[in-house]
């Protein structure tokens, strides 16, 4: 019989392609997901601009095109805690990986509701996939996508650790390795950083098996699996809120906006190609922690860039324009970035860089469903603070702070 895997959060961007690889892989997937991402597209009145099926459709699909069966089941996981226990004790699967939490830091910071929202969201959905575990009495591997955001974005003077920094204390300096000091910049990435708490204190006291990947910044839209068949085709977030900064420039470029560089465009992020998201949670799947191990953490980038690097290789693609935009966040607006990520290559992992010639495959697709796209959801209008001042013009010169 084929292991299971429950999949919470695979109707999404990550979610999705990763189910139907780890379907292709052999494994039972069943997804569970209350289609919220879905329901905040009708509140911000914005799609992806990729035409995304609805869920049965695109099970249906599947099973078309590959033979294979994904069992779908509508749960909110912050919410309906026995429907959540009910099916884990019924699926009994190996390992549960957990996509479920409302990931967008513009969107967690534009308003009060929104930031109560994705709070009780978050840290409701991970206390209660794990209170459920320790209740089904089942021996589950947890697999987390947290974010290199838990670290902070300021230049942290050391090679980033894969999540614990080792710390000399006392007189006898005695070595002990703590969890990286948590530097979270927006009230999304908050959440990853109290999920790092409750992950530490429920692999202690009841000793889960955890893993938690600390993800950069994920762009591409499509994976071996979603390229069989248009009804497959993953989203594409472009909006300034959901819309991730890779994706954005590569979209801008496509359909003739300039490209939106916030402040100095200083700023050094982590990236990854959604392909390798899916490779990484099948080796993590593989390779759980040991009965008893303490939390297992992988830092899930393969590369880093300042964003003014990415602007410029765009730009020398296409012939795209850059403009630089009064910052709507507070956030460094120069920062080193350097990361360990060995833990994933010596299991395997090949990465996929922006070299690859998959920039171009993304700038098709946005050409292609450009007509879907709505140019006055592209400007970032979540503010993080009152000081923080809508900019649609923009400059062609960097703007700083000072
Ligand atoms: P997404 O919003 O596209 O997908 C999240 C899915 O979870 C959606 O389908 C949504 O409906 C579902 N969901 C949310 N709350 C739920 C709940 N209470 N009950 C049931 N289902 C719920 O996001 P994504 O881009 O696929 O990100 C997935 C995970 O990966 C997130 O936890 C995010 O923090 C992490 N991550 C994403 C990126 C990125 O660039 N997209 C980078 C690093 C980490
Ligand atoms: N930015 C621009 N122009 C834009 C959009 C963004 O300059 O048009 C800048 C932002 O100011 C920021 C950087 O690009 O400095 C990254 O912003 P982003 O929206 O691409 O990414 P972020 O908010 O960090 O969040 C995304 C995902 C989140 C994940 C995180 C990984 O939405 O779920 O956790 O990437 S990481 O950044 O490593 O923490």
């Amino acid at each position: 019989m084929n292991e299971k895997i429950i999949v919470l959060g695979g109707d999404g961007f990550c979610g999705w392609p990763t189910s139907l690889g780890l379907s292709q892989a052999g494994y039972d997937v069943t997804i569970i997901d209350n289609l919220s991402r879905r329901k905040i597209d009708i509140e911000l009145e914005c799609t992806s601009l990729t035409p995304i099926q609805p869920i049965n459709k695109r099970l249906s699909r599947w099973k078309e095109v590959s033979g294979k069966n994904i069992d779908f089941i509508n749960i909110d996981i912050a919410q309906e805690y026995d429907s959540l226990l009910n099916s884990i004790n019924k699926i009994k699967p190996k390992a549960i990986v957990h996509f479920a939490e409302q990931r967008a830091a513009p969107y967690s910071m534009k308003s009060s509701k929104h930031k109560q929202y994705t709070v009780n969201n978050n840290v409701a959905s991970t206390n209660n996939i794990l209170c459920a575990i320790v209740d089904s009495g089942l021996d589950i591997h947890l697999v987390h996508l947290g974010t290199m955001g838990v670290y902070g974005y300021g230049t942290a003077g050391l090679a980033i650790p894969e999540g614990y920094l080792p710390v000399k204390v006392g007189e006898n300096e005695t070595e002990i390795d703590i969890l990286y000091p948590a530097n979270p910049g927006s009230i999304y990435h908050m959440t990853k950083t109290l999920d790092a708490l409750t992950f530490f204190f429920y692999n202690k006291n009841d000793a889960i098996r955890i893993t938690d990947l600390h993800q950069g910044i994920v762009w591409g839209t499509n994976t071996e699996e979603t390229r069989q068949h248009d009804d497959l085709i993953n989203r594409f977030d472009y909006d300034g809120d959901y819309g991730t900064v890779l994706n954005r420039f590569l979209m801008q470029s496509a359909i003739g906006h300039p490209l939106t560089v916030h402040g100095t465009g200083g700023q050094t992020r982590a990236f990854i190609h959604i392909q390798d998201t899916v490779n990484c949670i099948k080796l993590a799947i593989r390779n759980p922690p040991k009965q008893g191990e303490k939390v297992k953490i992988f830092n899930q980038a393969t590369e880093s860039h300042t964003l003014k690097t990415l602007a410029k290789i765009i730009s020398d693609m296409t012939g795209a324009e850059i403009r630089y935009y009064k910052n709507p966040r507070k956030e460094d607006e120069e920062n080193e970035l350097v990361f360990k990520n060995e833990k994933f290559l010596s299991l395997g992992l090949n990465p996929i860089t922006l070299e690859s010639g998959l920039l171009s495959e993304v700038i098709d697709i946005a050409k292609k469903y450009q007509s879907l796209c709505d140019i006055s959801k592209i400007p970032c209008a979540s503010m993080w603070g009152k000081n923080n001042e809508l900019d649609t013009v923009g400059s062609i010169e960097p703007i700083s702070k000072q």
